[in-house]
């Protein structure tokens, strides 16, 4: 295609340069000329990639972040908004963080562990931003959130729904004041019914799906340990945002993005919504109770720790169990290593006997299998299992605690598990970026502490006077209010 268009573009330049030749008149040839000289460039642009400029030829790593240039207006607070912003905050965004004066986000001073000092639930949340202390709802305030919002690309926030309203800052207004500003939202709910409630994370768990599928079909619904309601929904924001930056470079305008909290749950928790549509045709028979003889009922139930996929998997002890709470392994009967299996576990009869021998004719005797495997597996600690069942690819992971991943020293060199430097803490260990792009290396820089950038971002983003900011100052804008003496 490149080619094609390329010849003809030459076609038209000899056609234009003929036409100079001819006694016309300057203006035409002129015109001609300018013309060929337009197809020649978009048949190279073509040839060259879509406009993209020239492949850098520094090296990769070396040639600025992914996300250099863009600035974020970041209100947000507590887990889910503060993931969001922290993400764009590695890949290289100038994130200003936005704090209630005195107070902060409510996390610098939850479950504290180190007296005075940020919480390790703020601090692992909040790498790589600046924060700056604005009362939003102080006339001076406004008028400094005004100016920022005029500078940056991006205003983030999660608050209760319609706090930033109460604030005055309407889409109407940010789009008015920065028509190019994207507006992204974590809410608990999208429209409907529960617009209007709060949610944290285990709200969303249980509203998204997730509650209702976790845990064993005998005992009560279960919340995990992962925060999907709040980091999965702040990642789901990033890629919303970033997608309409990318979109704004084609229409220069902003755009609201919106990632409901119980949305995000229910997406993460997709195939429990594919096993409650699979079961009007029949029973889920990848699931223990199938075996069990136990019928289905009208909703998609609890599946213990069977595999979601279409391979069985189950999680069984090892040697130091249960003492141990963790010497645990997860083990997959994959069918393609279905003999390997019954190599490793000392049943080899298994591989050619009708009754074992294929997956059906395995599904209802899973109970049976796994109790087979884990006589097995307990002979082993969950290492050695680990390391026998490798040498054959039968998928398996130990149970790793989080003392075990804290010491993990592959984590360490990848940078999934950083160690922090914090002036009023000391050291702290975090978990890193686990995005790896090989052209924007993440450096993981310590949060901010409440306000400490404050004159910074005034005098350098805002390019506010020494004067305009002693005004503002004065005002008590930035500042949270003195307290009453309590004798006087
Ligand atoms: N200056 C002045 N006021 C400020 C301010 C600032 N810089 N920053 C925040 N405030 C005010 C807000 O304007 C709001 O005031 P009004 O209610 O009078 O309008 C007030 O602080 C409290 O904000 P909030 O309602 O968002 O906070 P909350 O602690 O009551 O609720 C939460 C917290 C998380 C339940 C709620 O924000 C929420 O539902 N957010 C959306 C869902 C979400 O992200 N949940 C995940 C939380 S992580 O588990």
């Amino acid at each position: 295609m490149a080619k094609k268009s390329k010849k003809t573009a030459k076609k038209s330049a000899k056609k234009a340069k003929a036409a100079a030749k001819k006694p016309a008149r300057r203006t035409v040839v002129a015109k001609a000329v300018k013309s060929a000289k337009k197809a020649v460039a978009k048949a190279v642009a073509k040839v060259a990639g879509n406009g993209m400029p020239k492949p850098s030829n520094k090296p990769f790593g070396m040639d600025g972040k992914a996300l250099q240039g863009v600035r974020i207006l970041d209100f947000t607070h507590v887990q889910s908004g503060p993931t969001c912003t922290q993400l764009l905050a590695w890949f290289g965004a100038d994130v200003i963080k936005v704090e209630r004066p005195g107070i902060g986000d409510i996390t610098r001073g939850q479950l504290r562990d180190v007296p005075n000092a940020d919480s390790l639930y703020f601090t692992m949340l909040n790498h790589n931003k600046r924060s700056i202390t604005i009362d939003s709802k102080h006339p001076q305030g406004k008028r400094v959130l005004d100016e920022l919002i005029k500078t940056c690309d991006v205003l983030v926030e999660n608050f209760a729904p319609g706090a930033l309203d109460r604030m005055g800052l309407t889409w109407d207004h940010i789009h008015k004041t920065n028509p190019r500003m994207i507006v992204a939202s974590v809410k608990g709910f999208g429209p409907g019914p529960y617009e209007d409630c709060k949610v944290y994370e285990n709200v969303a768990q249980c509203t998204g799906g997730s509650a209702s599928t976790t845990g064993f079909r005998d005992g009560p619904p279960l919340v995990t340990g992962a925060q999907i309601g709040d980091s999965g929904t702040g990642l789901h924001l990033a890629l919303g945002i970033v997608t309409a930056l990318f979109q704004r470079t084609r229409t220069g305008r902003g755009q609201k993005v919106l990632c409901a909290m119980q949305d995000g749950v229910l997406n993460l928790a997709r195939v429990k919504l594919r096993d409650q549509q699979r079961l009007k045709h029949g029973p889920l028979t990848e699931y223990s109770q199938y075996g069990e003889g136990i019928p289905f009922g009208d909703a998609t139930p609890r599946a213990g720790n069977d595999s979601g996929g279409g391979q069985p998997g189950r999680i069984l002890m090892c040697k130091g169990a249960p003492d141990d709470p963790n010497a645990y392994i997860y083990f997959i009967t994959q069918a393609p290593v279905w003999e390997a299996i019954c190599d490793v576990i000392g049943e080899p009869t298994w591989k050619t006997d009708p009754e074992y021998a294929t997956p059906k004719a395995r599904l209802p005797k899973l109970n049976q299998i796994f109790a087979r495997i884990e006589q097995w597996t307990m002979t082993k600690t969950k290492f050695e299992a680990m390391e026998i069942l490798n040498q054959f690819d039968i998928p398996c992971g130990p149970i790793l605690s989080m003392k075990e991943l804290a010491a993990d020293q592959s984590l360490r060199k990848t940078g999934t598990v950083v160690e922090v430097e914090h002036p009023t803490r000391g050291t702290y260990l975090s978990v890193g970026n686990p995005i790896k792009l090989s052209d924007s290396i993440t450096e993981v820089k310590r949060s901010p502490l409440l306000g400490e950038h404050t004159d910074e971002i005034l005098t350098d983003v805002l390019k506010l006077s020494a004067k305009d900011i002693a005004e503002i100052k004065g005002s008590g804008a930035l500042s949270a209010p003195e307290k009453k003496d309590k004798a006087a």
